[in-house]
């Protein structure tokens, strides 16, 4: 150090700093890159250190808005620091009118809404794949369900005037990196492209806030996207800017990364970037290797999302899947937020192993499968997972 710490202030006062200064301290509080912080994030499972990448216990899940310290992260690259006062929304592209919109011009478009959305992660559930694949480990807990405030992207677009033949929005981090593996084109930002027709819809939103509060660095402070029933790679975090084009996107995170193959037909498999989340639900309670009373009345909860469809229904099997019986679901079931659902389960009277199966069905009657299907790659996982417990006398 080449002067004291009161003189370094001094310094930086003098240079006028120590605004910034305050705000990457306060960054640095909320979100410590490179330091385990237990304290930051209580309970949270750790499944990267380094971009920080964090999984919701099940527990925490039986909230219906998961409050944000408990929100699962899910970051490709460093948290971008951004000074809120010096934020814009830069605007371009295919459009009449470009634009540049601060936080305050956003809160002040008179369009601000609140809305219950779930984000899943695409990759939720990895850990149950055979055999093993790369990639984060998630058990079921890249999931969340949160109320967000913001605009619709549509209230923004309709102040651009995309041109006659815009086809797709794409939606660019301030966060960027080298990807190693497989390689990127060098340093490249976080970013997605979606079709006008889903970005006019207003389950999309740019959102400020969740479950009332300002968003924190870990979610994407301080303005995000939220693709209301799509997997969470479409929600791109620390929005810097919105580019409206005439062709499709075709960067690296719906290519090389969030594809999958797509057969129709008798035409040879394509590639495709990930879209809509796939119906599923999971066990709260009891948790994975519970032990259980025999004889007794015992109360499953768990939790049942369908991306873009309302839930349905959702059954539970204690045979293997030769039989299914339907859960009670928490009302009002509505679309792109999770629904609660509870099933009495009359545990037999003899001790020994025992497995849960719970499947949702959605509204336009798709469920989940049983089996794995490859062509999905390392994503959309919703196959049956068969929940193990002792049933003790
Ligand atoms: N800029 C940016 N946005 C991003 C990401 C990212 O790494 N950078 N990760 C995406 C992925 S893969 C998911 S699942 C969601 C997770 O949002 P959360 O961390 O708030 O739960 O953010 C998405 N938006
Ligand atoms: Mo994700």
């Amino acid at each position: 150090m080449f002067c004291t710490r009161r003189e370094w202030l001094a310094a930086t006062a003098t240079l006028g700093l120590a605004h910034r200064r305050l705000w990457a301290e306060a960054d640095t509080r909320d979100e410590p890159e490179g330091e385990a912080s237990p304290e930051a994030f209580p309970g949270m499972i750790v499944r990267m250190e380094q971009p920080r990448n964090l999984e919701t216990p099940l527990a925490a899940l039986r909230r219906r808005r998961v409050p944000q310290e408990h929100f699962f992260v899910r970051n490709h690259f460093p948290v971008p620091k951004i000074d809120p006062q010096q934020y814009r929304l830069s605007v371009t592209g295919h459009v009449e009118r470009p634009l540049e919109l601060s936080l305050a011009d956003l809160q002040n478009m008179g369009a601000t809404v609140r809305r219950e959305i779930t984000l899943e992660c695409a990759g939720n559930g990895r850990v149950f794949l055979v055999p093993a694949v790369r990639g984060l480990q998630w058990g079921f807990g890249a999931v969340g369900n949160a109320e967000w405030t913001g605009v619709p992207l549509a209230a923004v677009l309709e102040r651009v005037r995309p041109k006659a033949g815009a086809v797709e929005v794409i939606l660019v981090g301030a966060d960027a990196g080298a990807v190693a593996d497989p390689p990127s084109a060098g340093v490249i930002p976080f970013d997605r492209g979606i079709p006008i027709d889903k970005a006019r819809r207003e389950e999309c939103l740019l959102a400020w806030g969740m479950n009332g509060e300002p968003l924190t660095p870990a979610h994407g402070f301080p303005l995000r996207a939220v693709i209301g029933g799509w997997y969470g790679m479409a929600s791109v975090k620390w929005l810097q800017r919105i580019v409206v084009s005439d062709r499709s996107h075709t960067g690296y995170w719906q290519t090389f990364d969030y594809a999958f193959w797509e057969r129709s037909g008798d035409a040879p498999p394509r590639l495709m970037p990930l879209t809509a989340i796939q119906p599923k639900a999971i066990v709260i309670v009891p948790t994975p290797g519970a032990v259980v009373a025999a004889g007794r009345p015992l109360a499953v909860v768990g939790r049942a999302w369908a991306g873009e469809a309302a839930v349905a229904k959702v059954e539970v099997s204690t045979d293997g899947g030769r039989t299914w019986s339907a859960a009670h679901l928490e009302e009002p079931v509505q679309p792109f937020a999770w629904t609660a659902w509870k099933w009495t389960w009359n545990v037999p009277p003899t001790p020994g192993p025992a497995t849960l199966l719970a499947r949702c069905t959605d509204a336009r009657g798709r469920t989940q499968p049983t089996q794995r299907d490859p062509d999905r790659r390392t994503y959309m996982i919703n196959h049956l997972v068969p929940l193990e417990l002792i049933i003790r006398g």
